[in-house]
């Protein structure tokens, strides 16, 4: 089994069994004007993931690993979206108010979808998750099952919120998750910092933690299909 190169110790990647998860790379997070603007942040903080989760996702795409996109957001009627949620922070532009990208967090608008960089192609998943974690109130506990995974490799935003949460979530469905610490960020280098330290401290207590540079040289290309000795050709 290949190994990636990782914190605390070197991850056994099972590429049959590993999916790429890409949590919230939206423009409500990484763009001026959308929700993590209006809680008070500095979204410029986030956009360094992007070149390094670009380059991985190349390569993931080539070489036939799962990816799946996850979104925050909530339907227009904010029917899944809790009061204690809506009301938190008291931001001047809450979820589902109108903002220059359309309204805060709602699904279908222009904010709450993938960055243009980032964006997904047919054949990966992409989840609207109405919470923090991937796992509340998705889909992705079915895709995880339909398609036998086991291990995940964890990027997107922020950190200590929607990466973390979803870390724990799997960590507790049986899920081994290789988090990457150029392709995650936060509002808080601090944050970041001490997030990652606390995936991988106590022998990995919520798994392990690497980089895109250690996955991309492991990942390898689709075996080429066989040579077909009836079609006569020399391969
Ligand atoms: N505010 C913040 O740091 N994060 C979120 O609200 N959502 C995600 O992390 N995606």
């Amino acid at each position: 089994m290949p190994q990636v190169t990782a914190s605390p110790y070197d991850f056994e990647l099972d590429q049959e069994k590993a999916a790429l998860l890409i949590i919230d790379m939206q423009r409500d997070f990484v763009e001026p004007g959308g929700f993590g603007e209006s809680l008070g942040n500095d979204v410029a903080l986030l956009r360094p993931t992007i070149a390094p989760l670009r380059a991985l996702l190349a390569v993931a795409r080539a070489s036939g690993l799962f990816v799946i996109h996850t979104r925050e957001g909530h339907k227009s009627d904010l029917s899944d979206l809790h009061e204690t949620k809506r009301v938190r922070g008291r931001a001047p532009l809450m979820i589902g108010d109108e903002g220059p990208m359309g309204r805060i967090l709602v699904i279908g608008e222009p904010g709450q979808d993938i960055i243009p960089e980032l964006y997904p192609v047919a054949g990966e998943a992409v989840i609207d998750k109405p919470g923090k974690g991937a796992f509340y109130n998705t889909e992705l506990a079915d895709i995880v099952a339909a398609r036998g995974l086991t291990q995940l490799i964890v990027t997107g935003v922020t950190t200590e919120v929607c990466v973390h949460t979803t870390v724990r979530e799997a960590n507790d469905r049986g899920i081994d998750c290789l988090v990457l610490s150029d392709c995650t960020g936060s509002y808080f280098p601090e944050f970041h910092e001490t997030a990652l330290r606390m995936v991988a401290a106590q022998g990995g207590i919520f798994g392990w933690v690497s980089d895109s540079a250690s996955v991309i040289a492991t990942l390898t290309a689709p075996a080429a299909p066989a040579f077909r000795k009836d079609m006569g050709a020399t391969p």
